[in-house]
């Protein structure tokens, strides 16, 4: 049977985040992807403005739907989700809506550059923990690393300082840990990967100060290649291959600031899985 993922995040209608970000590149790895739209906003929140519409309400009824259609999934990928209420809910469809054996991929969409987003509390990352809990595999930042185990957030930081902050997200969630923007010196940034005990690392270029949604599509591009078969260090290498390919593409365009231009290097991303 082919492999279905079900992602749950929002629809930003412009800003090349969440769902239109996960759609295009988990279907160009292959995988037929389902959604749970979180909420609907007219752009991200990283713009001075936006419009909100919560559908936390929904996710119960979705996933009634899903069950009186016997419909399940043979992974699960969550990224930004509306409200703390809403975590509740997405425990629910793990409990219901997965095959057996079908991982659980939590990327705590929740902040960055040492604060939360706009919207967010204290109450929203105790409530990530409990969904990172659940999960087989999570991918945070430094940032949603620190924010959940209490930890002060650096820029500047040595080796000692990432095994700490792994050793206690290994606290807890007891699968894979992805850690992203591991960065030692200047010019490079890279992941860290843990799994069964044992760290990797992965450095790559770093490119400017940063693009936004990067966050996004790294996980997509990792879900896409590790579901396409990939073993999980090599997935998160590739990952962070086509994420570093995405910002080169959009560095010289200080007009594209909300996203990157990630659609040219697609066929790059499928290469790389092949
Ligand atoms: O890329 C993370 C993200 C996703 N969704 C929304 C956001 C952000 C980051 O700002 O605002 C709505």
């Amino acid at each position: 049977m082919d492999k279905k993922v079900l992602t749950i995040q929002d629809i930003s209608c412009v800003g090349q985040c969440s769902l239109t970000v996960a759609l295009p590149i988990i279907s160009a790895c292959g995988i037929e992807t389902a959604i749970i739209p979180s909420a609907v906003l007219s752009n991200h929140t990283a713009f001075s403005t936006f419009t909100f519409c919560d559908l936390t309400d929904e996710i119960p009824k979705i996933r009634q739907g899903f069950k009186e259609q016997n419909i399940s999934f043979s992974a699960l990928y969550t990224g930004y989700l509306g409200s703390a209420k809403q975590i509740a809910f997405v425990k629910e469809i793990i409990c219901d809506c997965l095959l057996e054996n079908a991982p659980v991929i939590v990327d705590p969409a929740m902040a960055d550059g040492g604060k939360l987003y706009k919207g967010f509390d204290e109450q929203y990352v105790k409530e990530m923990k409990k969904l990172c809990e659940k999960a087989d595999i999570i991918l945070p930042n430094i940032t949603e690393a620190c924010f959940m185990t209490d930890t002060e957030y650096k820029t500047e930081f040595d080796r000692k300082y990432i095994e700490t902050l792994i050793e206690k997200l290994s606290k807890i969630c007891d699968g894979k840990i992805i850690l992203t923007g591991v960065a030692f010196k200047e010019d490079k940034n890279g992941i860290a990967v843990y799994d069964n005990g044992e760290i990797r690392y992965y450095e790559h270029d770093r490119l400017g100060g940063g693009c936004h949604g990067t966050g996004d599509v790294y996980a997509s591009a990792f879900v896409g290649a590790y579901l396409g078969g990939k073993e999980i260090f090599e997935a998160a290498k590739i990952a962070a291959d086509f994420t570093v390919a995405c910002i080169r593409n959009t560095i010289d365009h200080p007009e594209h600031w909300y996203g990157v231009r990630f659609e040219p290097c697609i066929k790059q991303l499928i290469d790389m899985i092949k």
